[in-house]
């Protein structure tokens, strides 16, 4: 069984973190309307979503993504780059503890979920404004004992790794060449976003389908191209926070291996 954890939105969103957008009004009840249908999508998919109450005094809550790494044989909390976000990882490892024993990262090292790509025993974790060298030495300890190897990859532009590239076939992964280099990502395909849609990178690849969002209509036409099925979400309120798809879940396999 596959689980997904998500997080109502907080109704401090309108307090969210920015980096590289400008602050818009979010309409809260169309972006909770967002939310809701994304892990109605998840649930489609045959996956058990765990919905998390919302936390009032975290306005960024609902990208859960950042607080942890869930792999299959343990999960590491992560320490947010951002201060305003570091009280959003106690309840996720409450929700976490009856699934992986944990371990964590500690300050001064800093990682956001968000930068963490796992291709198969590899994982990549985008040297952001939000994660940092010690932040990536600490959970190169912890996975090497799994048998995970840590690739520290440089990224500009962006706001995580996973804006700039995410997996999005067994065997692919969608890429926005501008932000980040092909070249520390081994054994993959890259299929490269249209130049003209820069945020369109980040899909969630799940369950043999892969979630993506309405406003890259020329970056959509080019995965469908390949073949790759697409379950369409409108996701504009939740961009107005800086977020994308892969960030308002953690998915794993209910089982430990
Ligand atoms: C932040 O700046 O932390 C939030 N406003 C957006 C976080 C999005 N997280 C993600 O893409 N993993």
């Amino acid at each position: 069984m596959r689980i997904a954890i998500t997080r109502d939105v907080s109704p401090a969103i309108v307090n969210c973190e920015l980096t590289h957008i400008e602050r818009a009004p979010i309409d809260f009840q169309l972006v909770r309307r967002q939310h809701k249908a994304y892990e109605e999508c998840l649930k489609n998919l045959n996956i058990k979503v765990i919905r998390l109450p919302a936390e009032p005094d975290f306005p960024d809550s609902m990208f859960v993504e950042d607080t942890a790494i869930v792999l299959d044989e343990m999960a590491v909390i992560t320490h947010p780059g951002a201060a305003s976000r570091r009280g959003e990882t106690a309840s996720i490892a409450t929700a976490l503890s009856p699934f992986r024993k944990l371990f964590r990262i500690e300050s001064p090292g800093t990682i956001d979920g968000g930068d963490v790509l796992r291709i198969g025993k590899a994982l990549y974790i985008g040297m952001s404004g939000r994660s940092n060298p010690e932040g990536s030495a600490q959970l190169q300890r912890v996975v090497s004992l799994f048998g995970y190897r840590v690739v520290n990859v440089e990224v500009t532009g962006c706001l995580h790794l996973k804006s700039a590239i995410t997996q999005v076939t067994d065997n692919a992964v969608l890429i926005n060449p501008a932000w980040v280099d092909q070249k520390y990502f081994e054994n993959v395909r890259f299929i490269e976003v249209d130049s003209s849609e820069p945020d369109s990178a980040n899909g969630l690849w799940e369950s043999g389908a892969l979630l993506y969002p309405s406003s890259f209509p020329r970056t959509a036409e080019k995965l469908k191209h390949e073949g790759i099925s697409l379950r369409i979400l409108d996701v504009s309120e939740v961009a107005k926070a800086e977020g994308a798809l892969t960030c308002c879940s953690l998915i794993f396999n209910e089982s430990p291996v």
